[in-house]
């Protein structure tokens, strides 16, 4: 709906003003656009019925933002608007935003340091730069830094396990406390994105009344951003967020493909609904002209009469998948298909659990095999172990065999030195079952030297498995530099398995290179790189990432039996 985007440009624009100090307006701005967020009736469809007469109607839109609107609906964008941009420094409508710092402020420290952004901001402070200015002082600084931190806490995306968590815990809670029929959450977590905004929780109700008020009342609530009658979004202390709607039952399908996303899917899913002569909405699927419904409650019969098999969300980020859907899809990897985890560490090295309740763990979770992959020797700060280690804990997997279903397989996760060697020797590595090599070092080196380092350790006889291929760090650390064609290339020349590793930080291969690296005849293996035995269960993760990739279990080694497995990597 283009009110979405007339309210973002409208709370963006009252930013603006407050920063220039104009008055009344950035209120009058910001009440116009939560009354259009929140409006049910499509504000272009309002307009087109009954013209601007229709707009000054809504509460909050007067003459002037009604000018602007009809612009908007007409040309994509507001002159006006854009000029205002133009004038005023960039980073100015997110700066004024820090608590403490009012336009007068934020305007003298972006003129005075040359302060363009907030991590500008955050370098001053740092440098102790702030406190020398005229009416500022260490204490204003330190105020500052403090609400710096805040201001990035509410912001920060969240990785999965803690919008997982969130939204399990969220839905728990209003099922226990209220009367609910349905309840799901939908957006980038339920299509598995590797990191999530907000949390988006649909719900069918009939007293709205009593969900908003348990909403508003979970625990840990730092503030309502907004209560309404169908719709309320609440930030934790915890910075996340989460928005919650009350949806009409008759249109809970709708609803549910809607807020999944993303927003380029919805797009090419309604030009596809209009080329049918169809109007496709939040609401239902629509004939365009007698406005009757054709479908809202159920979303896989919204995608039925649009003459596509069902999306897995996973799939909806309008990378072919419509295109595809008019056929038949691939038929995507499951967690239930997942056989074994082939990259896990323990106590010997620096995992938190020991090796036997690792694989007490991994037989309960009903895998058939367990790779245990502790670092190696060069890997001093992680405990790596030299061979006679090696050798303990090879005798020690002996002794256990009996006590467990599960296959063990004695392994290990072996650095990638700089000249491309692996950090153990021959003899050792020919005895393991399962060896993942993985790059702990260098991360800088120049792109020629670190394709050259994993090419050398992809043609060496021993290695199976190319660990964390990128090893970037969400919000940590970038992925080094290398041709990642040539690395694809290689690993299929030579039968090797890439990781996709399911750390909630790394999950590398991304959902982006998994696409990339699928071009080439190659295979992949999905691994938690456990660092406890909780840590097993982040395999969804990485499951949810190769979803995303297009991957089928045929894609995924660790789907085979042990057997199959063997064969593939021996
Ligand atoms: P996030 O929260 O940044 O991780 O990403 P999403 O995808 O959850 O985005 P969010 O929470 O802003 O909105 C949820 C879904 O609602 C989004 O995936 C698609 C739909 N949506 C939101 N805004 C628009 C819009 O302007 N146009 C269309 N077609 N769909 C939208
Ligand atoms: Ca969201
Ligand atoms: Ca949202
Ligand atoms: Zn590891």
């Amino acid at each position: 709906m283009i009110n979405r985007d007339i309210a973002k440009l409208l709370y963006e624009i009252a930013d603006i003003f407050e920063y220039k100090e104009v008055e009344w307006k950035p209120r009058a701005y910001r009440k116009a656009a939560r009354k259009i967020g929140d409006m049910r009736e499509d504000i272009s469809g309002l307009y087109s019925k009954k013209g601007r007469e229709g707009l000054e109607n809504i509460p909050g839109v007067g003459s002037r933002i009604a000018d602007h609107i009809v612009e908007y609906i007409e040309a994509g964008s507001v002159r006006e608007f854009e000029k205002i941009r133009k004038e005023t420094p960039r980073g100015a409508s997110n700066i004024i935003k820090i608590r403490g710092l009012g336009p007068k402020k934020a305007k003298k420290l972006m003129d005075e340091l040359d302060i363009q952004s907030i991590p500008d901001l955050k370098e001053a402070i740092n440098n102790q730069e702030i406190r020398k200015l005229e009416g500022f002082g260490k204490k204003t600084e330190e105020n500052l830094d403090k609400a710096i931190s805040q201001y990035e806490k509410s912001h920060e995306r969240m990785l999965l396990p803690k919008a997982t968590d969130l939204a399990e815990e969220i839905i728990s809670y209003m099922e226990e406390n209220t009367t609910l029929k349905k309840i799901d959450y939908a957006g980038s977590l339920r299509r598995m994105k590797e990191t999530i905004g907000d949390i988006d929780i649909l719900v069918v109700a009939s007293d709205p009344e009593e969900v908003m008020d348990a909403f508003v009342n979970f625990e840990n609530v730092d503030e309502v951003e907004s209560r309404g009658k169908t719709r309320s979004t609440i930030i934790l202390q915890n910075g996340g967020h989460i928005d919650l709607r009350v949806v009409p039952e008759s249109s809970y399908g709708a609803a549910l493909q809607y807020f999944t996303g993303s927003k380029d899917h919805n797009i090419e899913l309604r030009n596809l609904a209009l080329s049918k002569g169809y109007k496709l909405s939040e609401y239902g699927l629509f004939k365009e002209d007698s406005k009757k419904k054709l479908e809202g409650k159920k979303e896989d019969r919204i995608y039925g009469k649009l003459g596509l098999s069902f999306i897995p969300p996973e799939l909806r980020e309008n990378r072919g998948e419509l295109e595809c859907a008019k056929n038949t899809l691939p038929s995507l990897v499951e967690l239930e298909d997942i056989r074994g985890d082939l990259h896990v560490h323990t106590s010997y090295s620096d995992g938190t659990d020991s090796l036997n309740s690792m694989i007490a763990q991994a037989d309960k979770l009903g895998y058939e095999y367990i790779g245990i992959t502790d670092h190696s020797r060069s890997r001093k700060i992680a405990g790596g172990l030299g061979t006679d280690k090696v050798k303990e804990q090879w005798k020690e997997i002996d002794g256990l065999r009996d006590d467990f279903d599960i296959e063990i397989l004695k392994g290990i996760e072996v650095d990638i030195l700089p000249d491309g060697s692996l950090d153990c020797p021959d003899d050792i590595l020919e005895e393991m079952d399962i060896v993942v090599g993985s790059i702990h070092s260098g991360y800088k080196s120049p792109k020629k030297k670190m394709t050259e380092r994993i090419i050398t350790a992809l043609q060496n006889e021993f290695l199976h498995v190319l660990g964390h291929p990128t090893s970037r760090k969400i919000g940590i650390r970038e992925a080094y530099e290398v041709d990642l064609d040539k690395i694809f290339e290689t690993a299929a020349e030579n039968g090797k398995l890439l990781e996709i590793n399911s750390q909630p930080e790394r999950l590398d291969l991304n959902d982006n290179l998994i696409l990339q690296a699928k071009e080439y005849d190659l295979k992949f293996c999905i691994s938690s790189d456990s660092h406890s035995s909780a840590q097993l269960d982040f395999m969804k993760y990485g499951v949810g990432q190769a979803r995303r990739g297009w991957l089928t279990k045929d894609d995924v080694a660790n789907t085979y039996s042990l057997k199959e497995l063997k064969r593939l990597i021996d």
